[in-house]
């Protein structure tokens, strides 16, 4: 009998629970740091993203021609404190929050748009009730993959052809369901 042929413990209960708690640890660790900056990780928007929002997809609507008259519209985007309310212009509970637009078929509404916040942000105006997809063509001010970031701003136009329900929105996917949604009322 050679001394290879007994049996070496390499481990014990004791070093594998410590293991366990050093391993636990680290998930716990790791899913705080994720969820506290859950907003930073959604701010670039993944290419399978990209086609889920519609970025290359055809015109919502026929270009429209300009009937009516000129409406310029102030938007900045700004966070709360805690990242976790967005809005345009004010928090919620504030004078100015998310200002309702209101206009007729024809008018041209010309948004002059700046990133007040810390986050990554981008604006358009849909039809869509909920989600940032259905952009109509020209109202684009940056995109999701490609967001102004704190400090940047521009321009871009929005001429309703139809009267109806119509929203102007982040299109960075998640912060229309956190705030950052107003409305735009067509006669
Ligand atoms: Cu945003």
């Amino acid at each position: 009998m050679s001394e290879h042929d007994e049996t070496i413990w390499r481990t014990s209960s004791g070093r594998v629970g410590k293991m366990m708690t050093i391993l636990g640890g680290t998930v716990i660790i790791g899913a705080v740091i994720f969820f506290a900056l859950g907003d930073y990780w959604i701010s670039e928007i993944s290419p399978a993203g990209e086609i889920f929002a519609g970025v290359s997809d055809q015109p919502a609507a026929p270009v429209v021609e300009q009937t009516g008259e000129d409406i310029p519209i102030t938007l900045d985007f700004i966070e709360s404190a805690d990242f976790r309310t967005l809005a345009f212009n004010a928090l919620p509970g504030d004078p100015g929050n998310n200002p309702t637009i209101n206009a007729k078929v024809g008018d041209r509404i010309i948004f002059n748009i700046l990133n007040d916040g810390k986050s990554f942000h981008a604006f358009g105006v849909t039809l869509d009730e909920e989600g940032f997809g259905g952009l109509f063509p020209g109202t684009e001010v940056a995109s999701p993959s490609n967001p102004l970031k704190p400090g940047e701003g521009g321009n871009s136009e929005f001429i309703p052809g139809e009267p109806g329900t119509y929203y102007y929105i982040c299109t960075v996917p998640g912060h229309r369901e956190m705030g950052m949604v107003g409305t735009i009322i067509v006669e």
